[in-house]
């Protein structure tokens, strides 16, 4: 039954008096939808709350849609709506704490790299999707060959990379003798500190050994777990903030109800204190994201896939398929969770049950497509590395091997009726070249396979692995993914 949502925002008056406080101490790099609904959600009540004066410099650097966004944000003061829901309740808010926004289109390279050097910025957060880092998917090191990359060791002033945009602002606080500040990764990569730093400190030593070595020795990269379902904006969800609020939002966000934030606690030049409103500071935050990237993503990966292939347009359609949820539910507890060092099994359960949960709340219409994009960069944190757990414990893993297979038939770009899937990739003129070459069929998974950027050796060389896979793609050729589902659970789930 509809409900109205509590306008929480109005309860805040204040904080429009105040809001001249605000000090851009974070500069954030990849606006998008998770952003918004995310960290500057956490911002924003500490700000409306606890008076705290850490404010954003939002930063997009591609697309023209990261630019018009921009100059949406500019337009609207930085302010937007967010609309929270599940089955039981929603919650809309003004989140007010963007006080500047930038694009290198709009305001120049120079201007951009300035204001990330600048003695205000503290912090330089990222959510720029897993292929913004330009590491190797398989081994998480910098890819030296990408154009970008190359293109920023050539021209260190003028990057065009998220990580040489970086660089060149960390090198003008190195030559001017600022102190140093934190870079917090908020992208689903594993160990996403380490891999920003990698990454970063990589493009560095190309450029200059001494600024690499200054980084590395000042900069900190906290890792952190980063979780809640923010689906891409359609129509129908700009539609349904205009009723909401009365007028057009062009920078509004839905998102779901649920949120959780896990962060290593090391910052070198101060943080907000996001732990008043949700946040969790750790020592140590390798067991959430572990279990995380394995648990709620390696299955929205394989619903994502699966989903697509059987006609299902968001993930809640294909988890109203009994067969579906209860594969969902089989993979993540029987053969992602055992692949984790959480011997507590009682919060191994809750989570999966909250996941399930999460995925089949019907008032998020989050797109089986848009979580199928980008494959090449999630296989491996999502689904491979827990295939290669259970090789070496001699342990089941059918519906992994099922999800990477459901993946190779789907970068096919074909559905089973036989149109066309609009494939989203960094690799995916790598896919549509292997299936001109062969067609769909079992070279084409050797073919696949055969890609070093996403399967290690160790994965790709292995017989029982690579005959499990096999197994599994001959039956979704064979009889389609919804029958493919059901026989695999007759299998395996007693
Ligand atoms: P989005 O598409 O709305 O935004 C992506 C942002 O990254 C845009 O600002 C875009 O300009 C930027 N970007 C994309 N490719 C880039 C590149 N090569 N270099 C520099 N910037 C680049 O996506 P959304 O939903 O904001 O997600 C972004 C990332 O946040 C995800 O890839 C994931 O790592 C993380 N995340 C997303 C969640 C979600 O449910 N949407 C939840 C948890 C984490
Ligand atoms: C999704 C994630 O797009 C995807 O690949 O699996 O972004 C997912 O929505 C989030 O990680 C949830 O926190």
């Amino acid at each position: 039954m509809p409900h109205t949502p509590h306008l929480n925002n109005q309860t805040f008056q204040p904080v429009q008096e105040v809001k001249p406080l605000l000090v851009p101490r974070i500069v954030h790099l990849g606006c998008g939808a998770f952003h918004r609904a995310h960290q500057a959600l956490y911002t924003h009540l500490l700000f409306e709350q606890f008076l705290s004066n850490w404010g954003y410099c939002e930063i997009n650097l591609m697309s023209d849609s990261g630019a018009v966004l921009i100059n949406q944000l500019n337009k609207y003061n930085g302010h937007y709506t967010l609309l929270e829901k599940d089955e039981e309740k929603s919650t809309v808010r003004t989140i007010k704490v963007i006080k500047e926004a930038m694009h290198p289109r709009i305001d120049g390279i120079d201007a951009v790299v300035e204001k990330m050097a600048s003695p205000d910025t503290a912090i330089i957060s990222l959510t720029v999707t897993e292929k913004g880092y330009c590491l190797s998917p398989a081994t998480d090191l910098l890819n030296l060959s990408h154009p970008n990359i190359q293109h920023d060791i050539a021209h260190p002033t003028k990057p065009r990379s998220v990580l040489g945009y970086i660089v060149a602002s960390l090198r003008l606080r190195f030559q001017r003798q600022q102190p140093p500040i934190t870079i917090l990764s908020c992208d689903n990569i594993r160990k996403n500190g380490e891999a920003a730093r990698r990454a970063i400190v990589g493009l560095a030593a190309q450029q200059d050994k001494q600024l690499a070595q200054w980084i590395d020795q000042h900069i900190s990269f906290p890792s952190t777990m980063v979780d809640r379902i923010v689906p891409a904006m359609t129509q129908e969800s700009y539609a349904e903030i205009k009723q909401l609020i009365g007028r057009d939002d062009p920078c509004a966000i839905i998102c779901e109800s649920f949120r959780q934030w896990v962060i290593e606690d090391n910052f070198v030049n101060g943080r907000p204190d996001w732990q008043h409103v949700g946040a969790q500071f750790v020592p140590d935050v390798t067991p959430y994201e572990m279990m995380k990237l394995r648990m709620l993503n390696g299955s929205h990966s394989f619903l994502a896939y699966l989903g697509y292939l059987g006609g299902y347009e968001f993930i809640s359609d294909a988890m109203q398929n009994s067969d579906y949820s209860r594969a969902a539910y089989s993979l993540i507890i029987n053969e992602q969770a055992p692949t984790l060092f959480i011997p507590d099994n009682t919060t191994l359960l809750q989570y999966t049950q909250t996941l399930i949960k999460r995925f089949s709340n019907k008032t998020i219409k989050h797109k089986t497509a848009q979580i199928a994009a980008d494959g090449s960069q999630k296989l491996p944190q999502r689904l491979l590395d827990s295939i290669m757990w259970h090789q070496k414990h001699g342990s089941d893993y059918a519906f992994l091997a099922l999800g990477v297979a459901a993946w190779m038939k789907y970068v096919s770009g074909q559905d089973e009726q036989g149109n066309a899937i609009d494939i989203k990739d960094p690799l995916q003129h790598k896919f549509a070249e292997i299936y001109h070459l062969c067609g769909v069929g079992l070279e084409a998974v050797d073919r696949l396979l055969a890609i070093n950027a996403i399967f290690p050796l160790e994965f790709s060389q292995n017989q029982d692995i690579v005959k499990n896979v096999k197994t599994a793609y001959q039956q979704l050729i064979s009889v389609g993914a919804r029958e493919t589902v059901k026989h695999y659970l007759q299998q395996t789930v007693k």
